[in-house]
């Protein structure tokens, strides 16, 4: 592998735990990890019940997590080399999206869900790249849970940990995001996607063949403002969709529920912007599906083209892209070695996530860096997205 490509680490080991994560552990230490997350199709599906194809990375977070007798919550990010300390009488949202809130917000809800906590130290490290969105929060979230549900012997299903842990980023963190990167961090399985359905919860693991193919991860290495309050202001407008749609048709719970048909009906002359985000939403839902027939057949031209139209749709009816990504995709968009292409997450920044032919990797790295650097001004990192497996204690 180049040295251009920052491999995500070949084949799963057992994990073992981080050296720098050693001294702040004692025989009473809990230590769980919890991985990043891709997601090959369906992007602004989840909190519209519609379905995702995510996988968990081998890029992870760790907590370490050592009870104490008293009510203090000690928290350190060994990364940042930042402590933060409270009490678990104490529990108030910094509005921040500070790395600590992840934490605090979901031993929240286990206080909320009826659970006694005593004080804890907690140490956090993570090799997942920060606000490249690939669900470092999420990852955190699922180990703080799993940590938890151990000590606290709560005997919690992976599902009512997923849930806590969204929970914890809509009502701590304040973002309203849908269900999708906690669960493929807490059911992540190695060499898998997950194709899961965001209505009934009910998924399959479908293996990963990319045939001469690796998934390339290209980081804009930026995260624009814009992110969180828009994110949440999409979800509003799919719902503002729905119920314009339920004015005139009964049964419809979701945008999972709607047809083009509906929204040029009921929705397109009342709100065009809203229609434009709706309509989006839907076609994904469909294009999805269409998606996971073309993997099946191990037809890589057909997905990677339906990638593009996901891109297109992100960009031009959603508006969740920015100058950086959409560059990206306008760059690799006529190369024949790339299958296909997109932005990847909740958008204005992050990823791109791409399908390359192995032997195109490293040329086509190495041009993209310097085309980047020269329009936008900003380093490109570049990550080869090994598939994983989920949540687990690895002590
Ligand atoms: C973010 C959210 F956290 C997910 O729930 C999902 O909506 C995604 O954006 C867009 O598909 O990662």
């Amino acid at each position: 592998m180049s040295k251009l490509t920052q491999e995500v680490s070949a084949t799963e080991k057992k994990y073992s735990i981080p050296e720098k994560l050693k001294s702040y552990i004692n025989k009473e230490t809990l230590v769980v990890r919890s991985p990043g997350r891709i997601n090959l199709i369906g992007e602004h599906t989840d909190y519209n019940e519609g379905f995702v194809l995510p996988a968990a990375i081998d890029k992870a977070a760790w907590v370490a997590i050592t009870p104490r007798k008293d009510n203090i919550i000690h928290l350190f990010s060994v990364d940042l080399g930042e402590e933060y300390e409270t009490t678990t009488s104490a529990l108030i949202p910094s509005l921040k999206h500070a790395w600590y809130d992840y934490i605090l917000g979901v031993t929240d809800q286990f206080k909320k869900t009826g659970f006694t906590i005593n004080g804890f130290d907690a140490a956090l490290t993570a090799d997942i790249p920060i606000g490249a969105g690939l669900s470092s929060s999420a990852a955190i979230e699922c180990a703080v849970a799993f940590a938890l549900n151990e000590w606290l012997q709560a005997g919690l299903t992976k599902l009512e940990m997923v849930k806590i842990a969204q929970k914890a980023e809509n009502e701590y963190v304040g973002l309203q995001c849908g269900i999708m990167d906690m669960f493929a961090s807490m059911f992540g399985k190695q060499n898998h996607v997950i194709k899961l359905d965001c209505r009934s919860l009910e998924y399959q693991y479908e293996p990963l063949n990319l045939d001469g193919y690796k998934v390339i991860l290209f980081d804009t290495n930026v995260k624009h403002t814009l992110a969180s309050s828009q994110y949440n202001v999409r979800r509003q407008q799919c719902e503002t969709g729905v119920s314009l749609v339920q004015q005139h048709i009964s049964g419809i719970n979701s945008l999972r529920d709607v047809d083009i048909s509906m929204l040029n009906k009921y929705v397109q002359p009342q709100n065009k912007e809203v229609y434009q985000r709706c309509r989006f939403v839907v076609e994904e839902i469909e294009r999805l599906q269409e998606a996971c027939i073309d993997l099946e057949k191990n037809d890589i031209e057909a997905f990677g083209l339906k990638m593009y139209e996901t891109h297109m749709g992100l960009s031009n009816l959603y508006e969740v892209s920015c100058s950086e990504l959409d560059f990206l995709v306008d760059y690799v968009k006529n190369n024949p070695a790339v299958a296909g292409a997109r932005m990847m997450g909740g958008g204005f920044g992050g990823c791109t996530i791409n399908l390359v032919k192995n032997e195109a990797v490293d040329e086509l790295t190495y041009q993209l860096k310097a085309a980047y650097a020269k329009a936008m001004r900003k380093e490109l990192k570049v990550y080869v997205a090994q598939i994983g497996s989920g949540t687990a204690r690895i002590n």
